[in-house]
């Protein structure tokens, strides 16, 4: 039955990570299998992360707290080296456990799961918002119709960031998607009149979605006659930066989960213009060939906990 379907499998995974360990200086996981084994050692106790500031790692630091995954750590870096790391271990089919979310081509390129997340810690669906610096509408009334009406697909926004991994300039793929979409662009341009070199600064990390939305939306200002300035930040700067005025716009706001701590902090000096997007997902994420490791609370158990189930 299931159960019988389970032990086999983990045990060829568990096996085989040890093998690939053992070929590696890293001597401190396991030598053999057991069922005591805490699932953490196949993991080496590691979640693979992104951007320090993220959203997503605050979240991922409270659910290590929550579900008691004591001994395990998130590992900062970035959303290009968290993606690698992945492509790596996915290859030599190795145990990983990565930080997640959707809208991203990672789910279409590699067979992943989110882990169950009992406690919703990650929370529901969030939508993505658009916000500008206070006084934005009425300084460019113009340009601020361009993001009260700046609103897209999931699948839009997935096959720009498609287009940047497979090769393409974040600024020539919005401008291929651009073309290939008049229809929705026509309505984000509606009544939005051509100018002559208005400048706009939007603000933006280096998050994969943010910099696809935020270059389409770069794009579709520009073919307006506007100068759009481009400034990259981490996520506080981002928000400090809408609320001082420095920075005009900022299109990734992921709400009410994600950046609420910043979002809160800032958002009487903020304009809240709208939604851009909805139905995102976010979490913690294995590959499906981990096909013991279900849910959040699986990171904590020992394996012979996973095989009980
Ligand atoms: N993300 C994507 C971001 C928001 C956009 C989920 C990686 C985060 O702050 O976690």
């Amino acid at each position: 039955m299931k159960m019988k379907k389970l032990i086999p499998s983990f045990a060829m995974t568990f096996m085989l990570s040890v093998a690939l360990i053992g070929c590696s200086s890293n001597e401190k996981v396991v030598s053999e299998a057991s069922g005591t084994q805490p699932v953490g050692e196949l993991f080496d106790y590691e979640i693979i992360g992104i951007e320090a500031g993220s959203g997503i790692h605050g979240l991922t630091e409270k659910s290590i707290d929550e579900y008691e995954l004591d001994g395990w750590k998130l590992v900062e870096g970035s959303s290009s080296a968290m993606l690698a790391t992945l492509d790596k271990a996915y290859k030599k089919k190795e145990p990983i456990v990565v930080t997640a979310w959707e809208p991203h081509w990672m789910f279409s390129k590699y067979d992943l799961k989110l882990l169950k997340d009992d406690k919703s810690i990650f929370g529901e669906p969030e939508k993505i918002y658009t916000l500008v610096r206070n006084g934005f509408k009425e300084d460019q009334p113009n340009a601020y119709k361009f993001f009260k009406q700046f609103a897209w697909k999931s699948e839009d926004l997935a096959l720009v960031m498609q287009m940047i991994e497979d090769g393409l300039e974040p600024e020539a793929a919005a401008g291929k998607w651009i073309k290939e979409h008049p229809d929705t662009v026509n309505k984000w341009i509606e009544g939005v009149e051509k100018v002559n070199g208005e400048k706009i600064t939007l603000v933006y990390n280096s998050w994969t979605d943010i910099i696809a939305s935020t270059n389409v939306v770069a794009k579709a200002l520009k073919d307006k006659g506007y100068d759009v300035n481009l400034m990259q930040v981490d996520a506080a700067p981002i928000f400090a930066g809408l609320a001082s005025g420095s920075a005009d716009a900022f299109v990734g706001a992921w709400l009410p989960t994600a950046h609420s701590s910043y979002y809160e902090k800032y958002k009487d000096q903020i304009e809240t213009v709208g939604v851009n997007l909805e139905g995102t997902v976010m979490g913690l994420a294995v590959p499906t060939y981990m096909e013991d490791i279900n849910s959040l609370e699986d990171l904590g158990k020992k394996m012979e906990e996973l095989e009980k189930k």
